[in-house]
């Protein structure tokens, strides 16, 4: 039942309860510096609530955002009768448990356009005087490269359609050439190309990804951009679960009206990125960005950390049927395995970050995880592996490797994953696998049951099973033929098939007696 009235817009502002943030600064003098590709939750609760704190600190009007979506039209369709207004509820707990919420309206949302509809406007968007930073958050499938190599995919069927079609791209990396190539020919200056995603390097790859196609549209066009446009890396670090009905409503009583598109987030928040732009900046410090000359350091510490852990949970909790983070933490068993497997697998290949208490990071780590308010779906981290394991797990198993240590607890972080892919869990509840590979990962985990059955029984059919799941190696790379990794995570698959997700756990660290 609708128990509120009226929808969040700019007149209403003011009528706001006193306790909810506003933007504060004048929203009609915005224009728009800022593209922003791929205009999902995540960004619209880190990117730009970030900088809205800047807007509201002073920063120039200049630095307005336009966000694009690339697929579906639902955020502008939601957000346009709210004039690009909507709520932030950051939550967490009280000291007894009991969810609350500070909620805030973001203002700097200026225009959103639906590629689909109209790329040209897109394109026209990127080629505009007024736009001097196109930032990305697309995901990891959204680079359109191979995850295990870092190359551009160019048998893609997004890249392959917009090598052919200049006019009408669909993915962000042809959105991107095609509209640099309209700043160059308008004689208009480079920008800064900023990619916000979970990636390594992020802003490495998407330079590599953009210089590879733009090598095959136009390779005058390729020299401009490497000379001229800067692509900064950057780590972005907030928990944004996806906003469900109950979120809404509950917002919507809190705010008085009704915000058809809030995001909710943990309070916790970092961005560290490298500060080199061809065309200026906002001051986003204001916000709690911190700039940096090398953001690799803080990318690794938390590629490894917060989504290394948060995947290693996602597919045993899908497993054994925990549904949230929160739940899954509150097991005995996995609050263990994850400390443990930071503590003693994960920390030893971190390089180097003064100043940092790895310890305290740990346990922080733990408690957000472990945050009820936020009710953060086990099945939303579980998408997308094969894009998601060889940053998050893999690279961490290749540096123990390499100096020959053990890896039990990443083992079976992995082992999750490959039990994951049957589509079942243990109560034999099914669901369906999302991920850009899923077919070639449904048709291998096939293979992999015919070549157990072969094997027999027990331990060598494991075996069997395992080294044909990791003989895929545009996830797994060269650790398929790495017989130490196979026999790891052949072991822990076995533990996880005998005693389940809780067993295999409690038998890799017992539980105190
Ligand atoms: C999560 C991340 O969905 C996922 O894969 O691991 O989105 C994670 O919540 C963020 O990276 C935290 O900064």
């Amino acid at each position: 039942m609708e128990l509120v009235a009226g929808r969040l817009h700019a007149a209403g502002l003011p009528a706001l309860p006193a306790e909810v943030g506003r933007p504060g600064y004048d929203r009609s003098a915005l224009r728009p510096g800022i593209v922003h590709l791929g205009l999902g939750a995540f960004a619209r609760a880190h990117l730009a609530a970030v900088n809205d704190a800047a807007l509201r600190a002073g920063a120039d009007t200049g630095w307005g955002i336009c966000g694009v979506s690339l697929r579906q039209p639902d955020t502008r369709d939601a957000l346009a009768p709210q004039d690009g207004l909507y709520a932030l509820s950051l939550r967490s707990a009280d000291e007894h448990g009991r969810p609350r919420q500070q909620l805030g309206v973001v203002g700097c949302l200026l225009e959103i356009l639906v590629a689909p509809e109209d790329p040209q406007a897109v394109l026209a968007r990127i080629a505009s005087p007024d736009t001097r930073i196109v930032s990305v958050t697309v995901t990891e499938k959204g680079y359109c490269h191979d995850p295990a190599s870092g190359r551009l995919n160019l048998a893609h069927p997004d890249i392959v359609h917009d090598l052919a079609q200049p006019q009408a791209p669909r993915s962000a990396i042809g959105f991107l050439v095609r509209g640099l190539q309209r700043r160059r020919s308008a004689g208009l200056g480079p920008v800064t190309l900023m990619s916000l995603d979970n990636l390594p390097a992020n802003g490495r790859l998407l330079r590599g990804m953009v210089l590879a196609f733009a090598a095959r549209a136009d390779v005058g066009l390729a020299d401009w951009i490497a000379d001229g446009c800067a692509f900064p890396c950057s780590m972005v670090d907030r928990i944004v679960p996806r906003t469900t009905d109950a979120d809404r409503q509950e917002i919507a009583e809190a705010l008085g009206v009704r915000d058809a598109w809030p995001v909710l987030a943990e309070p916790y928040l970092e961005w560290v990125i490298e500060d080199r732009y061809a065309a200026g900046r906002p001051d986003w410090t204001a916000g709690g960005a911190r700039f940096v000359a090398d953001a690799a350091p803080f990318e690794t510490l938390k590629l490894r950390m917060v989504n290394g852990a948060h995947s290693a949970l996602a597919y045993l909790a899908v497993m054994a049927g925990w549904s949230t983070v929160d739940e899954a933490l509150a097991q005995p068993g996995v609050a263990r395995y994850l400390r443990e497997l930071m503590r003693t697998e994960i920390e030893p290949t971190l390089p180097a970050l003064p100043g940092l208490d790895l310890a305290q990071y740990r346990e922080g780590l733990l408690r957000r995880f472990a945050n009820p308010a936020l009710r953060h779906q086990t099945r939303q981290i579980a998408m997308d592996g094969s894009q998601k394991l060889p940053q998050r797990l893999l690279d961490t198993a290749r540096a123990r490797l390499a100096t020959g240590l053990p890896m039990p607890g990443l083992a079976l972080a992995v082992a999750g994953w490959l039990h994951y892919l049957r589509g079942a869990d243990q109560a034999g509840r099914r669901y369906d696998i999302q991920d850009p590979m899923a077919e070639a990962l449904a048709e291998r985990h096939a293979q992999a049951e015919q070549a157990a059955r072969q094997a027999g029984e027990g331990p060598s059919a494991m075996l069997a099973w395992t080294g044909a799941l990791t003989g895929l190696a545009a996830v797994f790379g060269d650790l398929g033929r790495d017989a130490r990794f196979v026999r790891a995570v052949a072991q822990a698959a076995q533990s996880l098939r005998s005693l389940g997700v809780a067993g295999a756990l409690d038998a890799l660290y017992p539980p105190p007696r």
